[in-house]
């Protein structure tokens, strides 16, 4: 994916006048768009589509896919049907599960990105003892887009190693979450960034400081 300043906007928004009143304000500088629960369940799918329409972005859909195999593929249907440019899924659900929600992405020709480890403390617990071997699960299955925390450079670095230098990874956890967008930049391909924008009383100038820096 080629990514205008390599910022994602996380648009965890409640609705649609306050997903346009955001977008609006950053359209100069982001064509990358992150639609998750809050914005898809206040608005339905249809939300895709009237922002590809109006603003041309490009929508990576992070509904964390992680169920069987079967579900997943309609889960992923779905959302390419609505217009949906990437679909972000979780690795742990194993190899299967994981493939059908590749099948469908290369059946609509769009892009899968697989989550590896999460950035907020508690993925510590779980998630981040299996990370590793998630990553390479996505190796071996010839997935190419990663999701990996800013939160914990350490851990994204590991986590560059195992997929190469040739994959591409989005890191979310930059500003509210405590990642360094710099920092981040310097092993990921780009920053996926919500509050810190979304939450901002000038939304431009937390766009502006994070291209700058
Ligand atoms: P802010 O913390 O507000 O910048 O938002 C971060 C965004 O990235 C939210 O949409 C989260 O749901 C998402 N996210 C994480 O914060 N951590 C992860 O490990 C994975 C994601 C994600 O898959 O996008």
């Amino acid at each position: 994916m080629n990514i205008k300043n390599n910022i994602i906007l996380a648009l965890d928004v409640g609705s649609e006048k306050e997903a346009i009143e955001i977008c609006d304000s950053v359209k100069n500088y982001v064509d990358t768009i992150k639609i998750g629960y809050p914005l898809a369940l206040a608005e339905g799918l249809e939300i895709i589509g009237k922002l590809k329409d109006k603003y041309d972005f490009q929508i990576i859909c992070d509904f964390k896919v992680a169920d069987i195999d079967e579900t997943n593929k309609k889960i992923c249907n779905e959302t390419f049907k609505a217009g949906a440019d990437a679909i972000i899924c979780h690795g742990f659900t194993g190899p299967d599960s994981v493939q059908a929600c590749l099948d469908v992405a290369e059946e609509y020709e769009k892009e899968l990105f697989l989550l590896t480890e999460m950035s907020h403390p508690g993925a510590k617990k779980f998630l981040q003892k299996a990370a590793d071997e998630i990553a390479e699960m996505g190796v071996e299955m010839g997935i190419t887009n990663y999701v990996a925390p800013a939160t914990r450079l350490d851990r994204l670095q590991d986590i560059r190693n195992i997929v190469g230098e040739d994959a591409y990874i989005i890191s979310p956890g930059v500003g509210k979450q405590g990642g360094d967008g710099e920092k981040t930049l310097k092993i990921s391909n780009a920053i996926i960034v919500g509050r810190s924008i979304y939450e901002s009383d000038n939304p431009q100038q937390a766009c502006e400081k994070l291209v700058k820096q």
